[in-house]
């Protein structure tokens, strides 16, 4: 259900049920959160990829696979889609929403869970769950509106109205659109050059960013005051200010 590749420290993991636009199965989401903690634990990695087979990202939910299950929408949650964001957002790693189809329901909160989204140009993200008479889960309550504002996410939540790449990219829902064809190519070397950049660095960084969006400017800056400490404290600082002196590339990458 998920493949996996790694090729110049970028892990690309690759939902893989193409027939049903990779709708979500537990099987899917319990491998896709192990993947992603394997993934924080090898140094080989230094960005991960997520994206999805055939013409779709992720339609959410398998709705073929809810009927009698043993578990309420709320354990499922917990057992399943809630475990998956809380990684991505704690993971050590650049974690890129490599969004190649439509994004739906969970798919689309999955999407906007990367810290960065790169869409193809016919990909889109549908906030589908009031279709099915659903709340939007799997973080898009908190994600959206801090995205787009709450009213913007409100209609796009009430009405499921489909939002195209051109659109995702001036309402913030996403960084770049590459085209179609050239679309795995381009995420690839987009994220081969965040991989020469400090991985240190830009674990700390992420740690700073994912606090200071739920704290007050007193504690973010208490916050940066800590984490450069470690920052400075590492090699890759050296290497950097070596590298500025010396008018050379630095070298962020130690085999
Ligand atoms: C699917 C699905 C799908 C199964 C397409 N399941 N087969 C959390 C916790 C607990 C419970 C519930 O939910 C959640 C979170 C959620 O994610 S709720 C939201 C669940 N997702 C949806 O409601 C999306 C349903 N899908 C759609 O609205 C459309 O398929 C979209 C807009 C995604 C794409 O439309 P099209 O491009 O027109 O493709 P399609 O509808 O023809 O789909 C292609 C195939 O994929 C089709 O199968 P078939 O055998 O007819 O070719 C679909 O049945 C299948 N598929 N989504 N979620």
């Amino acid at each position: 259900v998920i493949l996996a590749r790694t090729q110049a420290h970028v892990l690309t993991l690759t939902l893989n049920r193409p027939d049903k636009l990779n709708a979500a199965n537990d099987e899917l989401l319990l491998t896709l959160t192990r993947e992603l903690q394997a993934a924080d634990a090898n140094p080989d990695v230094r960005v991960v990829v997520l994206t999805g087979a055939g013409r779709g990202f992720c339609a959410g939910q398998d709705l073929g696979d809810v009927s009698g299950r043993d578990m309420t929408f709320t354990e499922h949650l917990h057992h399943t889609y809630n475990p998956l964001i809380r990684t991505i957002r704690g993971l050590g790693k650049p974690v890129i929403s490599a969004v190649n189809g439509v994004a739906a329901g969970a798919g689309a909160s999955l999407a906007l869970a990367g810290d960065i989204r790169l869409w193809a140009a016919s990909a889109s993200l549908i906030e589908v769950f009031s279709n099915i008479a659903l709340i939007p889960d799997s973080g898009s309550t908190w994600t959206l509106p801090r995205l787009v504002g709450y009213h913007r996410a409100f209609e796009l939540m009430a009405l499921a109205e489909r939002v195209r790449a051109e659109d995702a990219l001036r309402l913030g829902l996403c960084e770049h659109v590459f085209a179609d064809d050239t679309f795995a190519a381009d995420v690839q070397a987009y994220a081969e050059r965040l991989a020469q950049r400090p991985a240190h660095a830009l674990k700390l960084t992420k740690q700073a960013l994912v606090a200071a969006l739920t704290s007050g400017l007193d504690e973010a800056l208490d916050q940066e005051a800590a984490l450069q400490q470690l920052a400075g404290d590492h090699w890759e600082h050296e290497e950097g200010v070596s590298a500025f002196k010396a008018k050379r590339a630095p070298q962020f990458i130690r085999e």
